[in-house]
This record gives structure tokens, C-alpha cells and sequence, in this order.
């Protein structure tokens, strides 16, 4: 199965086509994508030809699920990955021109300081728990009505209504984009049920396939597997689907090493509890085995 992914590595490298990006370092891009995996007892998409840090990715999943959008309970936890996004923030807002590192360490310091600077607005774990609604008051006028949690509802309708075709889990919100440090890329999840399996597609609309796309997977894979066991159902197949799926010309050295190695094994998750709700995951809940990657290969992210 991820000779899949490989495949598409190779794929963007070849026939990509060059474009200048937001982040202003430039990629290779093709537009749509699919990779699909069995998740049948345990199975993970989880790439063996490098290192990749699954803890820290569950860690962000569990992260989102709490509605989170600051960034200090992932530094607390020692998880970098949303760390330049605030920073820049910071830096073009204020004029102070301090070291990411000192940055991150006056986050971890300083709760006052973290409340102010280390938000990143309404991203995916506001949408996902807590979408805002508005009540009509009469005038015209509007008040803010009680958030959605749109995961709790998931599993409520998987449970209670599993032929419906509107179990899905959203984070474009339209109105809201303009307020997030970066509009959601994984946006859209949509769950099926199929018998007694539970089938899962994640639809991304960018997609930066060395650094961003590994933990992707892992994290769908993951939040399927978890879905599974509140629903009493068995894991399916989870349909991975790309709009703008690009690699940045900076990780060419990644690409070249990547592409040459075979992969190792099939790493599966153990799930060794099963918690009262979908909230209630712990990161000592999860145990992968036949997990023997390749070496890291580190690469430089874009923001
Ligand atoms: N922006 C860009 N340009 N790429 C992304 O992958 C990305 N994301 C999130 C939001 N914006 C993005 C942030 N997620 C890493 C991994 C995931 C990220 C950001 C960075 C990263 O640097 N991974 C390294 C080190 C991991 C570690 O230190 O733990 C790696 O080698 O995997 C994709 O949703």
C-alpha cells in the first residue's frame, strides 16, 4: 500500500507542474489524487520509508478533539509542528524580532502571553466541536446560539443512523476563514458504514505531500480507528482524496532519497482501551507494532 504513496511522490516530481505558492518557495503540483488503504485489524497507513513521528500526530488529533486552537498545550507536550505560524504572527504584529526558540519557550512561561499570541483563531478544533450558530432575535438583530459538535454527532449517527450519507465532519467555515492563521487543508471527513465496517474518505484541498500528507494519513487512519471502536464497528477503508497535492521545490533531497527505498513491513495500531466517548482517548491509549522505518529525513516546513 505504499508504494502508493511513493508512486505519487514520483508522479508530482515528474509531471508536476512548477508554481509559485503562497508560502513563496515554490512547488511541483498536480491537481487530484487518490490513495486508498485497508485498515482491516489494525492495518495503518503509517510511511516506513522514513521516520515518521506518529506520537506527535496523535498527539495533535487528541489536541483537536479538545477544541483547542492554542498552541500551548502542544509545546507543553514538546509538539512543534503549529510553532511558526504564531511566530509570524507575532513578529509581523509587534515589530519584536524574537527567535522562534524564545518564542515557543515565553509560550510554555507564560500563560498571558500564550492567551494573546499563541492562538491560531478558529481552526479545526473550534469547527470540529464547537461550530458557532447564530439565533435570529427578531429586528434583524442575531445571538450566538449553543456551538455544534460536529464529531459527537458523527457518532451518534453512525450508531443510530448508519445508512445515512451525511456523516461528515467539516471545517471549512466560510465566514470564518479570514479569522485562522490557515485555512483548513484536511476539510472535509466522511464516514460510511458498509455492513459492520466503517469506511472513511478525507478530502484535502492542498496538500504538501513530504511533510504534511504522512501525518495526514496517520491522523485519518487514526480518528477512523477510533470512530470504529465508539461504534462498535470494524474498521474499513479509508479513501485519501487531494485537490492542489504538491511537493516544495526545497524538499528535492527528500524526494530523490525517499523514492529509492523499499518499503518495511506493515506497521498496526493497538488500541488498548476503549474510553466512554470519542473525547476520552489518551495518548497512552495507542501502541503501534511492526513498526521498523527508514531513517528520518528532515525538511524544511513552509509557512
Ligand atoms: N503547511 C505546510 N507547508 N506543510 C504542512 O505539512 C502543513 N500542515 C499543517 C499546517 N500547515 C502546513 C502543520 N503540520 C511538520 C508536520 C506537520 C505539520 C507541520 C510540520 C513537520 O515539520 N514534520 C517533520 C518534523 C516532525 C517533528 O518535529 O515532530 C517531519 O519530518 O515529519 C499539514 O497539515
Amino acid at each position: 500500500p505504499e508504494q502508493q504513496y511513493l508512486d505519487l511522490m514520483q508522479d508530482i516530481w515528474k509531471n508536476g507542474n512548477e508554481r509559485s505558492d503562497r508560502t513563496g518557495v515554490g512547488t511541483r503540483s498536480i491537481f487530484g489524487a487518490t490513495l486508498r488503504y485497508d485498515l482491516s485489524g489494525g492495518a495503518m497507513p503509517l510511511v516506513t520509508t522514513k521516520r515518521v513521528y506518529w506520537k506527535t500526530a496523535t498527539r495533535e488529533l487528541l489536541w483537536f478533539l479538545t477544541g483547542s486552537t492554542n498552541i500551548r498545550p502542544l509545546v507543553l507536550q514538546g509538539v512543534k509542528i503549529w510553532n511558526e505560524w504564531p511566530h509570524a504572527r507575532y513578529v509581523r504584529d509587534t515589530g519584536d524580532d524574537l527567535s522562534l526558540e524564545a518564542f515557543v519557550a515565553r509560550i510554555a512561561d507564560d500563560p498571558v502571553f500564550a492567551e494573546e499570541w499563541g492562538d491560531l483563531g478558529p481552526v479545526y478544533g473550534k469547527q470540529w466541536v464547537d461550530w458557532p450558530t447564530y439565533e435570529q432575535t427578531g429586528n434583524g438583530n442575531y445571538r450566538k446560539g449553543e456551538g455544534i459538535n460536529q464529531v459527537a454527532q458523527t457518532v451518534d449517527s453512525l450508531i443510530n443512523n448508519p445508512g445515512s450519507r451525511r456523516h461528515i465532519i467539516e471545517g471549512w467555515n466560510v465566514a470564518e476563514l479570514d479569522s485562522m492563521a490557515l485555512p483548513p487543508c484536511h476539510k472535509t471527513y466522511q464516514f460510511h458504514v458498509a455492513g459492520d465496517r466503517l469506511n472513511c474518505i478525507l478530502y484535502q484541498r492542498s496538500c504538501d505531500v513530504a511533510l504534511g500528507l504522512p501525518f495526514n494519513l496517520w491522523s485519518a487512519a487514526l480518528l477512523a480507528q477510533m470512530m470504529a471502536q465508539q461504534t462498535g464497528l470494524a474498521p474499513g477503508e479509508l479513501v485519501w482524496m487531494g485537490g492542489d497535492v504538491h511537493l516544495y521545490l526545497n524538499h528535492a533531497h527528500l524526494v530523490t532519497e525517499q523514492v529509492e527505498r523499499e518499503p518495511r513491513g506493515h506497521p498496526t495500531l493497538e488500541i488498548k482501551r476503549k474510553p466512554d466517548s470519542i473525547f476520552g482517548y489518551a495518548i497512552e491509549d495507542f501502541e503501534v507494532h511492526g513498526y521498523d522505518p527508514h531513517p528520518p529525513i528532515s525538511a524544511p516546513v513552509a509557512v
